[in-house]
């Protein structure tokens, strides 16, 4: 029996420091170019391939993309999900995530009620986790109905995040939202971290070394990076500065 996908995500962080993580949306560029970016970023040292987007609604590119990536790579490729249709057959987990902040029930609760279902009966390995917006949140803020949470006011994430852990997740996600002009604040990052045991994943607006090592520093677990790898032609270069960065200054 080969590791699970949580035992592989928690040695790694222990062996690492810190792990970056790549997020694809297979309907915004497309299946085939989602395998290629995958195997560049594996070869820069990416941890994990995610895969999902805010207005993701073609299971098929979803099935495609995620099936293509696979045949491309090791790592693990895992789900995020924005909806029912963010769920593949072919990955190999699923953050099954709730939106903690939002204003609707659906992200909060009821697509799980929807999909958890399917995600048992596809196999596929949970990974629970909290999702907190941080600011506007861009397009994930828009859809979701955030009530994201003022960059000024760390104690607010605190509460959500740490509520999130007392009632089980096992991961916390503090989100700026993709392509944010600014990332999460260390200083929020720095406070939700010191009330957490579980680890604490980071993304949005983080687009070099500099800034992933600045969210490490602070306290993060996970980096996740989107946009990086889609407006670059260096993906092998770009992955790997970031993961440098965070391996030998982050802690
Ligand atoms: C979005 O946090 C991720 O869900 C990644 O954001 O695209 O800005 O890297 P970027």
């Amino acid at each position: 029996m080969g590791r699970t996908v949580e035992e592989y995500i928690l040695d790694s962080i222990r062996e690492r420091g810190a792990i970056q993580m790549t997020l694809l949306d297979p309907q915004k560029i497309g299946p085939d170019t989602c395998a290629e970016i995958a195997a560049e970023a594996e070869k820069g040292g990416t941890s994990a391939i995610m895969v999902g987007g805010s207005t993701l609604a073609s299971k098929n590119d979803l099935d495609e993309g995620v099936k293509k990536i696979k045949s491309l790579v090791k790592v693990p490729v895992i789900l995020f999900p924005n909806d029912i249709a963010g769920v593949s057959r072919h990955a190999d987990a699923i953050w099954f995530m709730s939106l903690l902040n939002s204003r609707l029930t659906y992200y909060v609760i009821d697509v799980q009620a929807l999909s958890a279902y399917t995600v048992k009966s596809y196999g596929l390995e949970a990974l629970p986790l909290g999702y907190i917006i941080v600011g506007a949140g861009g397009t994930v803020g828009y859809v979701g109905q955030a009530k994201g949470i003022p960059y000024d006011r760390p104690e607010l994430a605190v509460a959500y995040a740490l509520a999130a852990q007392t009632l089980g997740m096992r991961y916390i996600y503090l989100e700026a939202g993709s392509g944010a002009k600014a990332p999460v604040p260390p200083e929020m990052i720095k406070l939700v971290k010191s009330q957490l045991s579980v680890p604490l994943i980071v993304g949005g607006g983080i687009r070099d070394g500099e800034a992933a090592r600045t969210a490490v520093e602070a306290g993060a677990d996970i980096i996740v990076t989107g946009n990086l790898v889609e407006e670059t032609e260096r993906i092998r270069e770009m992955i790997n500065e970031i993961v440098t960065h965070i391996e030998s200054k982050g802690r």
